[in-house]
């Protein structure tokens, strides 16, 4: 460990840095016009947890996968135990239960906020099924993600909507065992392109104090207008002991689920810094499960869930070099220029050299992607899979 102070702090950060990945980011994706398949693409659960467990190999920070439950769990519950096998196989955890109660043709005008009851009680058992899931994988979060809402004027009843919004989620809550939580996501629009249900971060805060204790809100970055000042909505959730998790991508225009850091680098460092700030002003650490939701349809998957892990510690670790006490002094004095000076120049320190020093006191490679392409892994993943994903095809016809 690193005798100089700043360097120690960044060094026991990196001890403790992890984020999680989803399945779905290693199996083909597309865009609303096609899909562009990959050979190497996971075709089923078990390849996806493989090639999870291969980040988790190079980089050593990324311990716990995302899953799909309509997609990683064919048969449910009852896929529980084969999938907590897959994921001890090849040396990662099961994290975030995702459900899904918009992909079956039953959720076309909605789920827990649809007018016929069948509909909102078929979600409700789906939500409640997951909780199950997840008392089995051992899964503390179950992250809900709704697609809830209008794309014309007038045809949906939005108050009426809040309210079984409400009533469903006290009712998903009321199934938590005492170790889990809910996540609230909420994002403006798409698919529904006139009204969402839980549109932003004050609806998903609201609906989540209605659901109860161990509900918390889920801030995914991509689902915010252009403008947004994410770290805002950060600082507030923290304040608010209502922030419990993130799902990291970027973007340039809309929800492109683009890799972490690739546009705007310094919005994910102003994130780290806000939450690291709070944790210093407050003594304990933020309750956060730090998650990536990203769709590659271009890049390699693997290669490309490598590069988002090592970018995100990078962007953390320059965060744990502002000087807090220093900060709130300026802060405190209006002193502009120096205040502002402090975040710059930690987000300017090349924070690599310690990264690699810290990789080899832990016997990790010290570029991991590089490691990752030494191994031959691609290669043969390339060569089992290829004619499986050829035949897939690009088309939603
Ligand atoms: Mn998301």
């Amino acid at each position: 460990m690193p005798k100089d102070p700043r360097a120690e702090a960044l060094w026991k950060s990196l001890d403790t840095f992890r984020i999680e990945i989803p399945s779905w980011g290693f199996a083909n994706t597309g865009t609303r016009f096609g899909k562009f398949t990959q050979p190497g693409a996971a075709t089923s659960t078990q390849e996806k947890f493989s090639d999870a467990g291969q980040v988790h190999h190079f980089t050593g920070i990324c311990p716990t996968v995302a899953v799909h439950v309509l997609w990683d769990f064919p048969e449910g519950l009852k896929s529980a135990n084969e999938v907590k096998g897959y994921a001890a196989k090849y040396g990662v955890g099961v994290g975030a239960i995702n459900p899904n109660v918009f992909e079956a043709q039953i959720y076309k005008y909605g789920s827990l906020a649809n007018p016929n009851p069948e509909v909102r009680q078929a979600a409700l058992q789906h939500i409640s099924e997951c909780v199950e899931i997840g008392k089995q994988t051992g899964s503390r979060d179950i992250s809900l993600w709704f697609t809830d809402g209008s794309s014309y004027p007038g045809t949906a009843n939005i108050r009426q909507r809040k309210k079984w919004f409400e009533e469903g989620l006290r009712k998903s809550h009321s199934q938590l065992a005492p170790s889990q939580r809910l996540l609230v996501e909420y994002k403006p629009f798409e698919p529904a392109v006139y009204h969402t249900d839980i549109a932003d971060w004050g609806m998903a805060l609201l609906l989540a104090r209605a659901a109860g204790p161990r509900a918390k809100v889920l801030v995914d970055t991509g689902h915010h207008y252009q403008a947004q000042n994410i770290e805002q909505i950060v600082t507030w959730l923290l304040s608010e002991d209502m922030l419990g998790g993130f799902h990291f991508n970027d973007r340039r225009y809309a929800d492109d689920d683009l890799t972490l850091g690739s546009i705007d680098p310094y919005q994910v460092f102003r994130i780290f810094h806000e939450i690291l700030y709070f944790e210093w002003e407050t003594g304990r650490r933020a309750d956060i499960a730090y998650m990536i939701d990203q769709s590659h349809n271009l890049k390699g998957k693997i290669e490309e869930m490598i590069q988002t892990a090592v970018t995100a510690q990078e962007l953390y670790a320059k965060a744990t070099l502002v000087d807090h006490e220093r900060l709130a002094g300026l802060q405190q004095k209006c002193e502009l220029v120096d205040a502002e000076e402090c975040l710059k120049q930690a987000f300017a320190t090349d924070v690599r050299p310690v990264i690699r020093e810290w990789k080899r006191s832990k016997g990790l490679p010290e570029d991991a992607l590089a490691a990752f392409r030494g191994s031959g892994y691609l290669q043969r993943i390339e060569s089992e899979r290829g004619e499986k994903n050829q035949s897939a095809g690009g088309s939603y016809a």
